[in-house]
């Protein structure tokens, strides 16, 4: 075996952000920049001599090329095995499972998650540890000092290997094990849920649509919801991975997800509608003329999920990101466990998990998982709904309706405004933090201000601390709006500001979102001095 010793680097900028390094698939296509990356991951993790990796991506423009040059890398820096996908396919929630099963050292994902796909849209790359779930903030701290100061990498003069076939290969001394994508992940779903209960819902008539948005969870969702559980042929849609997800954002919400929205809203919807992401690791929940925020799915699951079979002797606690709604805090409170609000990222959540502190977690950013990976899990949540709906016989709506009844109703709605000037968007962040010390008291838009401060998580497992995690600001009467920014955009900033107001189990639940978030939303308009300071109002997406 020839290794070749390739001069490159250091790139700037490859600080990995919420979610892996993301950047212009062009930036990942220069010469050297994937790899010198990659290089770093292992120079950080102090080195890939005899360790064994799972690699796989979520079949966007560039996952075959980038693929092909991390097993040649893994090869040339002594790694012993690489479990890779077939065709270089695996979704995020299968990449943790397998790192899980197999005993590995660690994985890396190739994607840039909901972002779109293609030479002039996102790429992107996440390092996950032996847990199965992303690199803590210490390791991708510790991956970003290498990446400043590298200068070359290591690799192989070796052709392409073949991943068409499932079976074992070998590349100068390193197996190379191609899996079925979908088989293990399909195994471990098996154990959680009551399928014989599930194929029962479907055998007695009820309908779903399932939209894959031409990303990974296409073959998955075939597999399981088709051909295992007997979804009638066809309810899932958008099945087939393209490199640039049909030319679309696979981001599963109400704005890019239009199509299965719109079905869902109509005289012609199913009874159950789902869409997940570009890796399929994120989901949304349709009713028949009914959205479940996500936010709300995360609680509902909560309250429900003892009827699956996974989840039967009830849960540990439930850990929701800073800007997600409280709903689930509600549901923890009248259960009796523990609950816990972590920064954006699920990489807060791993800790917890591993420690048995939590069993469900959740983002509002349509990221809703357990315990049975360290990853959020698309179809996971599907298929959680699907038990629920199984074995409580009553339709999302009422399933919601009811919810809202006895928790009372968060009402929740994030904006983003999208490609800011990262100076302007910086400013607002700056006017607020500056003013937050003075906020409390003080009436913005007829809104009094209860409390006021910066999100510093103190993590109860390892002691760490993380700072500045998102400004949030509570009003008296149970509302809330939290600011922070992306960590995930490839094009100047992305300011998320994200509303939330109460109302108890006696108010009215069928106010439309919007409207019941306005007097939150105009109270930190005003605080924010957004029209001012960014010269908008009015974002760019809603959902
Ligand atoms: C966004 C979401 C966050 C999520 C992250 C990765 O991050 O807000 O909740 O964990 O994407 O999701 P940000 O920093 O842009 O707000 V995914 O599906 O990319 O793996
Ligand atoms: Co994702």
């Amino acid at each position: 075996m020839q290794i070749v010793t390739v001069s490159k680097g250091p790139f700037e900028g490859q600080k990995p952000g919420t979610s892996g390094l993301r950047k212009k698939t062009r930036v990942f296509m220069e010469p050297g920049y994937l790899e010198c990356f990659v290089q770093s991951v292992f120079n950080a993790i102090g080195g890939a001599q005899g360790k064994s990796f799972v690699v796989g991506g979520d079949g966007r423009y560039y996952n075959r090329e980038a693929i092909q040059s991390i097993l040649r890398m893994a090869a040339a820096n002594g790694a012993a095995r690489v479990i890779v996908g077939q065709g270089g396919l695996l979704s995020t929630p299968a990449v943790s499972n397998l790192i899980r099963q197999r005993g590995t050292d660690g994985g890396l994902v190739l994607s840039a998650s909901h972002n779109p796909g293609g030479i002039d849209a996102d790429f992107g790359i996440k390092y996950n540890i032996s847990n199965g779930g992303p690199a803590p903030e210490n390791i991708t701290a510790g991956i970003f000092e290498q990446t400043r100061s590298i200068s070359s990498y290591a690799t192989l003069d070796t052709p392409d290997i073949d991943l068409s076939t499932v079976g074992p290969a070998s590349l100068g001394g390193m197996v190379v094990e191609v899996v079925d994508p979908v088989t293990e992940y399909q195994a471990l779903m098996e154990t959680l849920f009551d399928f014989d209960r599930i194929a029962g819902l479907f055998k007695g008539g009820f309908t779903l649509r399932f939209d894959a948005m031409h990303a990974v969870t296409g073959p998955y969702a075939k597999a399981i919801l088709e051909d295992r559980l007997g979804a009638p042929a066809g309810s899932v849609v958008n099945a087939v991975p393209s490199e640039d997800f049909g030319g679309g954002h696979p981001d599963p919400n109400p704005v890019w997800a239009k199509e299965l929205m719109d079905l869902m809203m109509s005289d012609a919807a199913p009874d159950f509608g789902a869409a997940s992401d570009g890796d399929g690791d994120r989901n949304m929940i349709v009713g028949r003329g009914v959205y479940v925020t996500p936010s709300d799915s995360l609680a509902v699951l909560a309250a429900n999920a003892h009827l699956a079979p996974g989840y039967r002797a009830g849960l540990a606690g439930v850990a929701r990101s800073m800007p997600t709604s409280g709903a689930s805090d509600r549901v923890a409170a009248k259960l009796g466990i523990n609950s816990f609000e972590t920064p954006t990222g699920w990489k807060f959540f791993g800790n917890l998990l591993d420690a048995g502190k939590v069993t469900l977690c959740g983002e509002e950013s349509a990221g809703t998982g357990s315990d049975h990976v360290r990853e959020k899990d698309g179809l996971w949540a599907v298929l959680l709904w699907l038990n629920i709906l199984a074995e409580a016989g009553r339709s999302v709506e009422q399933i919601l309706t009811d919810h809202w009844a006895e928790f009372g109703r968060n009402y929740y709605s994030r904006h983003d405004y999208e490609a800011v000037p990262t100076e302007a968007a910086q400013a607002v962040m700056d006017r607020v933090s500056q003013r937050l010390g003075d906020l409390p008291g003080t009436v913005a838009a007829g809104q009094t201000v209860s409390a006021a401060d910066s999100f510093a998580y103190h993590d109860p497992v390892d002691g760490s601390v993380s700072e500045n995690q998102g400004l949030r600001v509570s009003f008296e009467g149970g509302g809330r709006a939290v600011l922070r920014l992306s960590g995930t955009g490839t094009e100047g900033a992305t300011l998320r500001v994200y509303l939330e107001q109460y109302a108890d189990p006696q108010a009215d639940h069928g106010l439309d979102a919007e409207t019941a978030l306005a007097g939150v939303r105009d109270a930190l308009l005003e605080i924010a001095d957004l029209g001012t300071l960014i010269g908008r109002t009015e974002p760019d997406v809603r959902t």
